[in-house]
């Protein structure tokens, strides 16, 4: 097996140092650009998993203990190695999954804003209660949750895990992460960045692997105190199944199939931009992509006659070429999805407007390139337009009335995100109120932020990211109740003692 620059092996990450797997066995990390292989890390099994429990759990003695204020300073310096190595976290993000560099490098420069935010919540963020009644004084603190497991997925590998582990970490948790099988290696170099940043050891570790033997032996330990997963709604299932049994909280933000409602005093133009950029970033490989354009029917022929236009001269190329506009799908496996589900939406009755096929060219030969699509003649029924397919494919659907708008932006099973399109203020508010999604965007798509909770409605997960609900959900409340009488206490005696329960 060759391996190519930059060579990265380093097993796995557990109590504060790189090691290899008990067992000795290794899983590939492929470059989607060529097949190349990039690096080789630790494939950790139900060993590994248990090594890392007991670090993590060691570590939380001390961590579990510290005060905000303490965790913020950590974390606070850790953002500012993570922006200083910026660079080298940017360029091995694209090689792991071939996401292009100019789109690497700006979700990569807000990463280290996670770290800073939750290291504040955990310096400021306070609770009091009411006084209760004239005898009791009651307080609650908010007391971290303990060892928590994070299984995380390819497609934003760093933006990802840390809207999991900064509010895990702020909040005094320890944790064990299994990063996706095919992103694992700058999960992995970010325990350098917490090394220098001095988070004791064991707060922070990785144990790469496969979902169904290393995922598995994660989140079904029984003392992994709370799961949080982002990735597929069926993995979503099965993990809510084990989080079940072991009866612990489990935070998801699963599968997706956005809208953009595009109603008609948006300019062609702006919807086509708008469109191109909700549907085509990251390869269509996002939670959010907006792959549905629900569009006016006034302005349907000539947003589609365009959107194909602009479509069609999108640059593919090198990811890490600065100039290159769309990188390829970040796996094989991904890439055979996506031309499954052309050929689902061709067998349908749908028309392809621009795309439907790989690029020509010796340079695209080796990689998992394709080219952005636009479906038309869609109905809201076709599997094109209720499964998630997770590529560059928009559908395009028209609607007339406002009312139809809403129900064919309701019309599936997900809820996470999506966008309204108007400059009318009482219509853009009243459209997203109607709306069932977690995330809804007048007139951008994709925007997020530390303090903006983040998570989906009906079949797109459960609990939030971001935000305070976020470091809510990493802690557990205790409520300290205080006698501050000197009344005897004796309930049985018959003349005294408190005689009621408040
Ligand atoms: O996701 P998986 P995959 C959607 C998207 C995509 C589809 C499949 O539609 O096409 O899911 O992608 C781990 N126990 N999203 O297969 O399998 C797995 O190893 C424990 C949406 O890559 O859900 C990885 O670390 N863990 C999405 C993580 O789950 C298990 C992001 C996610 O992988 C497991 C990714 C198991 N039984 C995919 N099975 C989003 N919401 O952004 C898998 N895993």
């Amino acid at each position: 097996m060759t391996i190519h620059q930059p060579q990265f092996a380093r097993g796995m990450f557990v109590d504060g140092d790189y090691v290899d797997a008990a067992a000795g066995k290794t899983l590939p990390v492929e470059n989607p650009k060529n097949g190349e292989i990039i690096g080789v890390v630790a494939d950790g099994d139900a060993t590994d998993i248990e090594a890392a429990v007991q670090a993590a759990e060691r570590a939380f003695t001390t961590w579990g203990d510290t005060t905000g204020a303490e965790r913020a300073d950590i974390m606070e310096r850790a953002a500012q190695i993570l922006r200083r190595r910026l660079p080298e976290f940017v360029s091995l993000e694209i090689d792991q999954i071939g996401r292009c560099r100019r789109e690497m490098a700006a979700q990569l420069s807000r990463v280290p804003e996670w770290f800073s935010y939750f290291g504040a919540v955990a310096r400021t963020h306070e609770d009091t209660v009411p006084p209760f009644g004239r005898t009791h004084l009651n307080y609650t603190r908010r007391v971290p949750i303990g060892v928590v497991g994070h299984v995380t997925p390819w497609n934003h590998p760093i933006l990802i895990l840390t809207k999991k582990i900064a509010p895990a970490m702020a909040a005094g948790n320890t944790m064990v992460v299994k990063p996706s099988e095919i992103a694992p290696i700058t999960p992995l170099m970010l325990g350098e960045v917490f090394k220098e940043a001095g988070l004791p050891n064991g707060v922070y570790n990785v144990v790469p692997g496969y979902g169904p033997t290393t995922g598995l032996a994660l989140t079904s330990h029984p003392r992994i105190r709370k799961i949080d997963l982002t990735g597929g709604t069926a993995t979503g299932r099965v993990i809510a199944e084990m989080a079940g049994k072991n009866l612990i909280p489990f935070t998801a933000e699963l599968g997706g199939k956005a809208s953009l409602v595009m109603f008609p005093d948006t300019p062609v133009e702006r919807c086509v931009a708008a469109t191109l950029f909700a549907s085509f970033v990251a390869t269509g490989q996002t939670c959010v992509q907006g792959s549905r354009l629900v569009v006016h029917r006034s302005i349907h022929d000539r947003v589609v006659a365009e959107l194909s236009r602009r479509a069609d001269l999108i640059r593919l190329g090198d990811p890490q070429d600065p100039a290159t506009q769309l990188g390829p799908l970040s796996s094989k496996r991904q890439r055979d999805t996506v031309e499954r589900y052309v050929k689902i939406g061709l067998d349908e009755g749908a028309t392809l407007a621009a795309g439907g096929k790989r690029p020509d060219g010796e340079a695209f030969s080796r990689g998992y390139y394709y080219r952005p699509t636009v479906f038309t003649d869609v109905k809201n029924e076709m599997r094109i337009a209720q499964e998630e397919i997770f590529g560059p494919v928009v559908v395009v659907i028209p609607f007339d009335t406002e009312e139809e708008a809403i129900a064919l932006a309701n019309g599936t099973e997900f809820g996470l995100g999506t966008s309204v399109w108007t400059k009318d203020v009482a219509r853009a508010h009243r459209v997203a109120h109607a709306i069932r999604a977690g995330i809804v965007w007048i007139n951008d798509h994709h925007r997020i932020d530390p303090a903006s909770p983040w998570g989906g409605f009906k079949m797109s997960g459960l609990g939030r990211e971001n935000g305070l609900i976020a470091y809510d959900e990493y802690t557990q409340i205790q409520s300290v109740i205080v006698n501050l009488s000197d009344a005897a206490f004796d309930w049985y005696s018959d003349d005294g003692g408190e005689k009621r329960y408040s």
